[in-house]
């Protein structure tokens, strides 16, 4: 069956690459893996009908086999994925940075894979945990493939990568009984935490609203470390990637989250996966942030330091390019978890920097597909495979693909008259940018690396009051799950670094006090070293950086967003078909939920094909509900009524039109409705008649945190 996702105007050369390695079995005999036509795959060979099963049954056996090989190891990180096809192109030449072939040519169309992964969680665990995203690019380019590896926060929870398997060995299930999954909220990291404050501006991030995305295509990405740009007259600058959603940036609720794992696990892994089949393909920009080289020691912090962001107010995002994710996978398993990346996957033009986690990084991931996917030769895998052709003399190895012709397998030769060549810098041969460096080999940190908590406090201080409520609500939740009291109080010390407000509000939660900071907080030194040698030094940061907020993310769309309708038999067939019409015609999607499936019968006696029963549907896997009039059928309905309390409650927009409020009269937010206009019913529309353009205003701004500001709904 021809997909809608296989469109011709989606290929390119790399989905053309693809091409020759699909299997399509439509009207084919089922064969064995040696092409044998197999007359019968329901019954094993035997000795008689109820006899022993013969050890000669070679199409048993191989079968057999080849399920009990099926599963590879998972990620040891970012084991939960979910990738998709795409294409990257450039809005004007960057010549005057860099030289990579696929950002100077506005004409030409890049082909990208992108894997979004959680970190923490085991491969088949809820999309909805509370963690960090993966975001990975690799780019298909003329030059070979380059891989963005980044993530949806701009930091990182460590400075050196010798601190990562610590790092990751106290945030996974803890060793005795592999509780909890996908969760932070345990002891062992915590603990790891309040002994590690460079954490702490990570920690922000990651107890705020960006570690819940409401979707996988409303989340920035980021490549962390700093990068450089080389040009073709050899001049270097340092650079930051960013990839910007054009939908903006929005999160779910914490509440919301935990009741969506539960409802639909998938959720993100489907909402992307369905936007692309509908043809409602997400889009980033990708950005840039060049520093000059001579800026190296301009900023309060190291661009060395991958616990530091560069402020965008400090230094613009320059918006450089678009990438379009346009087409599924597949196979999950051929393509998102096969795929391999690798920060070391670079074009010439750029290049690294001595980030101490990047440098670590670049050991990792050659190494860890070494074990996950079994075979240098991991590169032959079809997802992996450049566009750009292969030619070395790298041999042999576990399932090698490539047939290698000729007798020569050494460089320099002369019995294959030199070939493969050399390439010359001019032929797009890569050379590393001759940074000088001049030091004694030492096992330290700089001194530059030492402020932990000036750029925390920047964040918590630019965002919104209730993206601060929510950080506040995370740190409550995470630090009120822990076993051992000295660690939550450690960890309450440390915040109070970030801000005294913060630190009071999570102890208040906590009902304990705010502790004193037992000075010194830094762990970062061999067992020789001299504490006072690695004293904080906090430096003068800007006071707010608006960018960092989420509220400041544009709210101007209700595209591909998930509307509710609900109604029973009865229903006014006009209200509910007017207020359709106007959300799809604005690109939202809707369903039609009903006590029961099947279909209902409006006022008319006309059929409504019902969608979801209440059984099947749940509030918090939408973005907004609607009640159309004639509700007469949904008024004693529990079900409807724990729907809208809930929706209120997650601050979403709810309408209702004419004596669909009845509905809304039986549930919390009535009461609300009657003292008239406020924050405690903002979002909430109700009229009589063609609701549409506020209701669509009021999705597009996607939640109404202000409603929290009172009392929270029993949901
Ligand atoms: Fe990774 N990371 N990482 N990481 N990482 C892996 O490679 C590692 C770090 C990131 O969708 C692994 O193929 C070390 C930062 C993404 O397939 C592994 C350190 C950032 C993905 C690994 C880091 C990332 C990975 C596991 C500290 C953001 C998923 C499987 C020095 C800039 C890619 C694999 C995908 C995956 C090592 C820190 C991003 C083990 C040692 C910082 C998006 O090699």
């Amino acid at each position: 069956m021809a997909k809608k996702n296989n469109n011709p105007q989606n290929l390119n050369k790399k989905l053309d690459d693809l091409a020759p390695d699909r299997e399509h079995s439509a009207n084919e005999f089922l064969t064995t893996d040696q092409g044998l036509r197999i007359n019968d795959d329901t019954n094993s060979l035997k000795a008689g009908e109820r006899g022993a099963t013969l050890l000669e049954d070679f199409i048993l056996r191989e079968k057999i086999t080849h399920f009990d090989h099926e599963r590879i190891p998972e990620r040891i990180v970012h084991a939960r994925g979910s990738g998709a096809h795409g294409v990257f192109q450039v809005y004007e030449s960057m010549a005057k940075y860099t030289k990579a072939g696929f950002l100077q040519d506005p004409s030409v169309q890049t082909p990208v894979f992108v894997r979004f992964s959680t970190v923490a969680g085991f491969r088949g665990s809820t999309d909805l945990a509370r963690d960090v995203r993966g975001f990975a690019v690799k780019f298909y380019t003329e030059e070979g493939n380059f891989d963005f590896v980044g993530n949806n926060i701009p930091v990182f929870f460590i400075q050196d990568a010798i601190k990562f398997p610590d790092l990751i060995h106290a945030v996974k299930p803890e060793p005795h009984n592999e509780i909890p999954q996908a969760a932070s909220a345990h002891d062992t990291f915590w603990d790891f935490i309040s002994l590690t404050p460079e954490s702490m501006h990570m920690i922000m991030w990651a107890m705020s609203d960006r570690a819940l995305p409401r979707s996988l295509r409303m989340m920035e990405g980021f490549g962390i470390h700093t990068f450089r740009f080389i040009n073709a007259e050899g001049k270097s600058c340092f650079v930051k990637f960013h990839w910007k959603p054009l939908l903006g940036m929005h999160a779910v609720a914490w509440d919301e989250a935990q009741k969506i794992s539960g409802k639909n696990s998938d959720f993100h892994r489907q909402d992307l996966w369905e936007a692309i089949e509908s043809g409602a393909f997400p889009e980033w920009e990708f950005g840039v942030q060049i520093i000059p080289e001579e800026d190296e020691h301009k900023y309060p912090f190291d661009l060395l330091d991958p616990t530091k962001l560069i402020p965008e107010e400090l230094v613009p995002v320059m918006r450089i390019g678009k990438m379009t994710l346009n087409r599924n996978v597949d196979n999950f398993f051929a393509e998102t978890e096969q795929v391999a990346f690798h920060p070391g996957h670079l074009v010439p033009g750029i290049d690294f920097t001595n980030d101490p986690l990047l440098q670590g990084r670049l050991f990792s991931y050659t190494d860890t597909q070494l074990s996950r996917l079994g075979s240098p030769n991991f590169h032959e895998i079809p997802i992996n495979r450049s566009i750009n052709p292969i030619h070395n003399n790298q041999r042999d190895g576990h399932m090698r693909q490539q047939i290698n012709v000729g007798k020569s397998s050494y460089h320099p030769n002369t019995v294959g008259a030199g070939f493969p060549q050399q390439a010359r810098i001019a032929e797009g041969g890569f050379t590393s940018y001759e940074e000088r460096i001049d030091a004694r080999k030492v096992r330290a940190r700089s001194k530059s690396f030492m402020d932990f908590f000036s750029q925390a406090t920047l964040f918590f201080n630019s965002q919104s009051e209730p993206e601060q409520n929510h950080i506040i609500d995370a740190l409550r939740f995470e630090l009120g799950k822990l076993e051992t009291v000295a660690i939550r109080e450690r960890i309450v010390g440390m915040l109070a670094k970030v801000s005294t407000v913060l630190a009071a509000k999570v102890a208040e939660g906590l009902g304990m006090a705010v502790p004193e900071v037992k000075e010194p907080l830094n762990h970062n030194y061999g067992a020789d070293a001299n504490p006072a040698d690695y004293q904080d030094q906090p430096k003068k940061q800007i006071d707010k950086s608006p960018a960092l907020s989420m509220a400041n993310s544009p709210k101007d769309t209700i595209k591909t967003r998930q509307i509710a309708i609900l109604a029973a038999d009865g229903v006014d067939g006009a209200s509910l078909k007017t207020m359709k019409e106007a959300l799809l015609a604005h690109g939202a999607q809707c369903k039609l939920i009903a006590p029961h499936g099947g279909a209902i019968k409006d006022a008319k006696g006309s059929v409504l094909p019902v969608d979801m029963s209440f059984l099947t549907a749940a509030s918090v896997v939408f973005d907004a509900v609607y009640v159309p009039a004639g509700a007469k059928g949904l008024l004693d309905n529990a079900d409807a009524i724990h729907f809208i309390n809930e929706s209120y409650r997650h601050c979403k927009a709810i309408a209702a039109d004419g004596d669909g409020v009845d509905l809304i009269n039986e549930t919390y937010v009535g009461p609300k409705l009657k003292k008239g206009k406020g924050d405690a019913t903002a979002g909430v529309i109700i009229g009589k008649g063609d609701l549409s353009k506020d209701f669509i205003h009021a999705i597009a701004q996607h939640r109404f945190w202000e409603r929290e500001k009172k009392d929270k709904v029993p949901a």
